[in-house]
């Protein structure tokens, strides 16, 4: 290949992929396999690697690079990104509606309506069709340049397919399941959480190093492009900014007149919390944009628009007691105890409190009316104290001396925020390592649940899970709620649960950082768990999915005396402690399969442990080493990432006609 033809083909594959992109990106409607994708952006790759001197800075190959920068560049706005007036209730749109009825001399509006995004708004300039400068809104007349961080963003075009200039704005978010993964991720990591999806956005974006910024799964919502002559009205902007290449928001209406506005206003009122991503409100625009001109704008915001703010998802309320939890790790858990509020559609009357530092930290005391919070399916949390409320009752929280439920010392490592019990006899230990054991997911022992493991345990029957296995039929009758018939089946259940597959056993055991999926790898290498026994953090970090913390949690786990008496007693017992004979062909074995979004045929620990019995494994989490990422409806982030390394990906369907096949 000379490097005129090196060229064209440059040209050619680059704008198969942009259009790829914008199929599936921004439409959601992706035309060609994955494979076939993987195979253009390979063939790029390769021929820009052999011609470095034809590589530009807007290829589909060039999202992420660059080197970090040392600060972000000021980036004055041609025009200033104004702000929006806000209507905070119904009197104050219908003013809105007025003035500008008024200020026309019509007797009904057309509006746009459309959601109001809570992320950041940043300006794209295109010269020629290829982005040039990407920055926030700043003050709105002076932002910062985060072009490299923006092109991390993968609905946002680097090259048009028309060479024009223009300018579009919109706004950039994190969805909220990506957002809580990223707060589980830092948790894990010891780094602080962001409070909302917005600040996780905004932290995102600033990150003067894009390779950051590109693990952080960024979306776009276009609103706003400089206006073209043919356009007449801010619809038909949008239909030809979304032609363009960018991502719009499906939910955009068009409103005849201010009633049909409420009603959209109300619709999305109580539906916004099945929205995938955070919104605080609508904006009403006129559409027609000879009116927008006329009616002009303010020294800060056009008059032809409005923000209409709902309420946040946040409410204030009275912190009756601060209580705390014991769970099955010892982890002591401060809880406050409210007074009963209606938070976006349901009652709440618990809130974390994570643990003592944060409770310091936002200065939380008992008797203080705080702000909760609740975003998406995350637990409600106490955001801040209303100090204004103090009457000077309030008492200070202490962390207890001893474990409030067996009395047991409590130990905090340095360097840590969680607190622990640290007797591992400590009756709320030993219930939850019980219910841990007795889930669905370790020996499904489903007659066994918080109650009957409660009373169990309370009343000494039961210290540890081998003693299920010689309970008595005579003692569980004795209980409350419990008669013969009910307690044979407790029996049996108990009983039937011996010959479970030993990765069962392991994850049962409830070991920190063992989860599921972590626990059928472990096994997967050690066909008796009496060989754990004297494991060294070495020997599992060789396992290629189990990292330090998880290997020395193991090796802790098991160097521990009582801890090796109970499998051996559990092995007594008759529970099965190795690995079964393949039952069966093994097709599956050495390939790992990730899953993500929503199966419809079967459940995801079904598909799961259908995998696991072929001899492969499940795992949580997209690498290099996952063979399968199995996208069901609505998947998440893990099928970008499986995209950006290159891991097969395969519908549901085709998942099952491998489990066929096999
Ligand atoms: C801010 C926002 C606008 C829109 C959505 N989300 C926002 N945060 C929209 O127009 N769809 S407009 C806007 C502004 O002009 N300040």
């Amino acid at each position: 290949m000379d490097k005129k033809q090196a060229k064209q083909e440059i040209d050619k594959l680059s704008k198969k992929i942009n259009h790829h992109d914008y199929l599936y990106y921004a439409l959601d409607k992706p035309e060609i396999a994955d494979a076939q994708y993987d195979k253009l952006f390979r063939q790029l790759k390769d021929i820009e690697k052999e011609f470095p001197e034809l590589l530009s800075p807007d290829s589909p190959t060039q999202r992420v690079g660059g080197q970090p920068l040392k600060s972000f560049k000021t980036y004055t706005h041609k025009k200033p990104l104004l702000s929006l007036d806000n209507a905070m209730n119904e009197e104050e749109l219908l003013d809105f509606d007025r003035r500008v009825r008024e200020g026309l001399d019509k007797a009904k509006i057309e509006y746009v309506c459309e959601l109001k995004m809570d992320g950041l708004a940043v300006a794209l300039v295109y010269e020629k069709g290829q982005l040039k400068i990407g920055s926030t809104r700043g003050d709105g007349v002076n932002g910062e340049d985060i072009t490299q961080n923006l092109k991390t963003i993968r609905s946002i075009p680097l090259k048009l397919d028309k060479e024009v200039n223009l300018e579009v704005r919109g706004e950039v978010y994190l969805p909220y399941d990506d957002f809580i993964k990223l707060n589980e991720e830092r948790e894990a990591e010891d780094e602080p959480k962001f409070a909302n999806p917005r600040n996780a956005a905004a932290g995102s974006l600033r990150q003067l190093d894009s390779k950051i910024t590109a693990k952080r799964p960024l979306d776009i919502y276009v609103y706003y492009a400089e206006t073209h002559p043919k356009l007449k009205t801010h619809f038909e902007t949008l239909e030809h900014i979304k032609k363009l290449g960018f991502k719009t928001n499906p939910n955009t209406k068009v409103c005849h007149g201010i009633e049909e506005v409420k009603k959209y206003i109300k619709h999305w009122e109580t539906n916004r919390e099945k929205l995938k991503y955070e919104i605080d409100g609508i904006v009403v625009k006129v559409n027609n944009l000879a009116d927008q001109e006329k009616l002009g704008k303010t020294a800060r915001a056009p008059r032809w628009a409005a923000a209409f703010k709902y309420p946040p998802m946040q409410a204030v309320t009275v912190i009756q007691d601060i209580k705390v939890q014991v769970g099955r790790t010892g982890a002591i858990t401060p809880v406050a105890h409210l007074k009963p509020v209606h938070l976006a559609g349901v009652t709440v009357k618990r809130a974390t409190l994570h643990n003592e530092d944060e409770v310091k930290r936002k200065g939380i005391k008992v008797g203080d009316h705080v702000i909760v919070q609740r975003a998406g399916e995350v637990i409600p949390e106490v955001v801040k104290v209303v100090k204004d409320k103090r009457t000077g009752h309030e008492k200070e929280f202490h962390m207890p001396k001893k474990c409030p439920v067996c009395g047991g010392e409590l130990y905090r490592p340095e360097g840590e925020a969680i607190t622990r019990c640290i007797n591992a006899r400590c009756s709320a230990q030993v219930i939850g390592r019980i219910l841990q054991f007795c889930g669905r997911e370790a020996m499904d022992i489903e007659h066994i649940g918080p109650a009957l493991a409660e009373q169990l345990v309370e009343k000494k029957i039961v210290k540890d899970v081998a003693d299920l296995y010689s309970l008595d039929k005579k003692d569980i009758q004795k209980l409350e709620r419990f008669a013969e018939k009910s307690a044979q089946n407790v029996i049996d259940s108990v009983r039937g649960s011996k010959d479970k597959a030993h990765d069962r056993v392991l994850f049962g055991l409830g070991i920190r950082m063992v989860g599921r999926n972590v626990a059928s790898l472990i096994a997967q290498h050690f066909d008796n768990l009496e060989d754990l026994f004297d494991i060294k953090t070495d020997k599992l970090t060789h396992i290629v999915g189990i990292g330090p913390k998880v290997a020395q949690s193991v090796e802790h786990f098991f160097a521990q005396k009582d801890n090796q008496q109970l499998v051996e007693r559990l092995k007594k017992a008759g529970v099965n402690i190795k690995a079964a004979k393949a039952k069966g062909p093994q097709p599956l074995k050495g390939k790992t399969f990730v899953f993500t979004g929503g199966l419809e045929k079967i459940t995801r620990p079904e598909a799961e442990e259908l995998v696991r019995q072929l001899g492969g494994h499940p795992s949580s989490s997209v690498s290099k080493q996952t063979d399968y990422v199995v996208a069901g409806s609505e998947p998440g982030s893990k099928l970008e990432k499986a995209r950006k390394l290159g891991v097969k990906i395969i519908s549901e369907a085709q998942f099952r006609k491998i489990l066929r096949s096999t």
